[in-house]
């Protein structure tokens, strides 16, 4: 086994905010595989950083009239103060605008061209004519050739996960204005994957235990056959192409971005006064480098990154590429571009942290795509977390403090009902360990959950309660048993329960968990416990409520099939908008006072994205009048507005002709 570690986590792109899809893809696995590696004292560091260069900064920007720099910057601080909440912890969180990275693109892409391994081309590239310029992958839209999606980009299509070139793209359109571009000729640098093909199959090869996703998308490439790449983009930001030749031109944003690890790593190492140390992991062959990903990336990780490590040829080769699948939200991906998403930094403001990397380490996309729904979350918190593991170590804590003056009492001469546990907790810590290092972190989780469960039934069975008058000696020995169980757990649970592994330290009043002396029970007869906090504080209903309704219109149910006496039942009505203003704290809601004739309503919508308050009053709009009223962020909401919508668009139904407020829609 090699004997240092090197996991980076994908780099964000600073666009927007992280979200719960991003956290189940890449970042909560990458943080569970480090701390666990930490846990077991290995030579061991997470790199990380925000990929802040490219078209999608630069789109985000135009979008938000920003310039690039205020935007990253922006998000730059927020995701990484929501990695902070989260518990995600990195040893290094660097950024790709920085001078350092710059300079670090431009020698891998000297060296690199310097071999050969780059080519210019004149193409014919498509050209905006309205917006005059050159148009960027990410600036054309289009249908996707192979899933037929309407929303693909030109350089990957989100909803297969296919790699496309604009020119294949049914359809094309200018993002920014919507006009069909036009191919005009220019130039461009080109990575000769081709010349590469050979050797990546050969190393792919060697990677007989990888995942099957990953594995089967690289079969796909080889068998047609791979082709040289364009790595140049006409923008203004970005890592400016090092030749004189290129002036106007920078690096494409994924020939760069990887290369932030290194530049990451690089930082890191100056950071702690360490500069060479970086190379004891990169330039080392003793180093497995291990990349968690979303399945979107996998492309560039398995392919194109190695084929630039290879063709560069000073750095170590990726060991291992954990990519997960989706997260997705009621069937649909998440998606920062397309702003549809359970962002963690709101989340985070009323949801505890642990509560969430629970709900989400049960249910990660390891081998499928999965579901994240709220009722889901708030049942695995009160059922789970909250009734087996928060149970079992607050029965335990809560017995030594009422029946034996917060002392742990003593255990002579254990039996066999005893030594059972004990034997099991080792079990689960070494089932846990083959888990976590086969990437199956969600077993890993499960197991643990099979242990609390088994020691509430332990304690049921062995029923301290009442052998504390009738038997003491067996009294005392469940209650030892227990308390060396609570404390194992507390090890186990770190990697994923960080937070919660502490407030059980700090119960136990131990400083820290060892994970390999697990099995060997440490908490020494008469030790006094600290004092009792609840584990977990059960998710009522409106905690739930309140983060559906942020979800705003996505939460709409499909409609089913209904008889004309059902629909006869819907009354709606022609209403005019008298005055429409944003819900505070609510970026999607807007609260109106509507005339339905005579009558005013005042009604909530998740609108806000799509309407400014000023265009709305005045409109005349379709609204159902005969539902029971709804609170919607505390705000009472007294009928619906009907709305057209597709994708992020939505309209609101308007009529035709005028016709006074009050009209019966039929
Ligand atoms: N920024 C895409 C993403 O955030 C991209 C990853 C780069 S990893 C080198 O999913
Ligand atoms: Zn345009």
């Amino acid at each position: 086994m090699k004997n240092k570690i090197l996991i980076t986590s994908a780099l964000p792109y600073a666009n927007g905010p992280i979200h719960l899809g991003q956290i189940a893809g890449a970042y909560l696995p990458g943080d569970i595989y480090y701390r666990y590696q930490k846990l077991k004292k290995r030579d061991v560091i997470h790199i990380c950083g925000t990929d802040e260069n490219g078209v999608p900064i630069t789109i985000e920007a135009e979008g938000a009239g920003k310039s690039p720099q205020v935007l990253v910057d922006y998000y730059y601080d927020n995701i990484k103060d929501s990695f902070e909440r989260m518990g995600i912890v990195h040893d290094n969180f660097s950024r790709t605008s920085i001078q350092l990275h710059h300079k670090q693109a431009q020698d891998f892409f000297i060296k690199v061209y310097d071999k050969n391994y780059i080519v210019t081309k004149n193409i014919k590239q498509y050209y905006c004519p309205h917006c005059r310029r050159f148009l960027a992958d990410r600036y054309i839209e289009g249908t996707c050739p192979y899933c037929g999606c309407d929303e693909a980009r030109g350089d990957q299509c989100e909803s297969c996960g296919r790699w496309l070139d604009p020119e294949n793209l049914i359809s094309p359109r200018c993002k920014v204005c919507g006009d069909t571009p036009v191919l005009r000729e220019t130039k461009h640098w080109y990575f000769r994957l081709d010349l590469l093909q050979p050797e990546l199959e050969k190393w792919i090869e060697t990677k007989k235990h990888w995942k099957n996703n990953v594995k089967k998308f690289c079969r796909g490439w080889f068998n047609e056959g791979l082709k040289p790449r364009a790595i140049t983009r006409d923008l203004s930001w970005g890592v400016p192409v090092p030749l004189k030749e290129a002036k106007d031109k920078v690096l494409y944003v994924w020939f760069d971005a990887p290369i932030g690890y290194i530049s990451s790593t690089i930082e890191w190492a100056s950071k702690i006064g360490e500069p060479d140390l970086w190379k004891d992991y990169w330039l080392n062959p003793e180093t497995r480098l291990i990349h968690f990903i979303g399945k979107d990336n996998i492309v560039f990780h398995a392919m194109v990154w190695p084929a630039m490590l290879i063709a560069h040829g000073d750095y170590i080769l990726p060991s291992e590429i954990p990519a997960n699948e989706f997260l997705n939200l009621k069937g649909a991906k998440f998606s920062t571009s397309r702003r549809r998403a359970i962002w963690l930094h709101e989340v985070l403001d009323t949801i505890e942290p642990d509560l969430l990397r629970y709900a989400l380490s049960v249910n990660l996309p390891e081998n499928k795509d999965t579901d994240f729904d709220w009722d889901d979350f708030q049942n695995k918190v009160n059922n789970e977390l909250a009734n087996i593991l928060g149970n079992f170590v607050n029965r335990t804590i809560s017995f030594i403090s009422r029946s034996y003056s917060s002392k742990v009492p003593g255990a002579h001469d254990l039996k066999d009902e005893d030594k059972y546990m004990l034997e099991f907790l080792l079990k689960t810590k070494n089932n846990m360990e083959e888990k976590i290092e086969g990437f199956e972190l969600k077993k890993g989780i499960k197991a643990l959950m099979e242990l609390a469960k088994k020691a509430n039934r332990y304690f049921d069975k062995t029923k301290p309660w009442e052998n504390i008058k009738k038997n003491k000696d067996k009294c005392s020995r469940t209650i030892n048993t227990c308390i060396q169980i609570v404390d194992g757990l507390a090890t186990l649970m770190e990697p994923y329960l960080p937070f919660t592994s502490r407030k059980i330290l700090k119960m136990l009043d131990i400083n820290k968990n060892e994970w390999d002396s697990i099995g060997r029970p440490r908490i020494p007869e008469n030790k006094e416990m600290g004092k009792i906090e609840i584990l977990f504080k059960k998710v009522e209903n409106e905690t739930i409520k309140i983060e559906k309704e942020k979800l705003g219109i996505e939460e709409l149910k499909m409609a089913d099939i209904i008889s004309i006496e059902d629909f006869s039942k819907v009354e709606m009505k022609v209403a005019t908008i008298e005055s429409a203003e944003k819900v505070e704290n609510a970026q999607k809601l807007t609260k109106m006072i509507v005339d339905i004739g005579g009558e005013k309503r005042q009604i909530i919508a998740g609108i806000a994205e799509f309407y400014e308050p000023e265009e709305l009053v005045g409109k005349s709009i379709i609204v159902v009048t005969n539902l029971t009223p709804a609170k919607i962020r505390g705000i009472e909401s007294n009928g619906m507005l009907l709305a057209a919508t597709k994708g992020n668009d939505l309209v609101l139904l308007t009529i035709d002709k005028e016709i006074d407020p009050g009209a019966k829609v039929s």
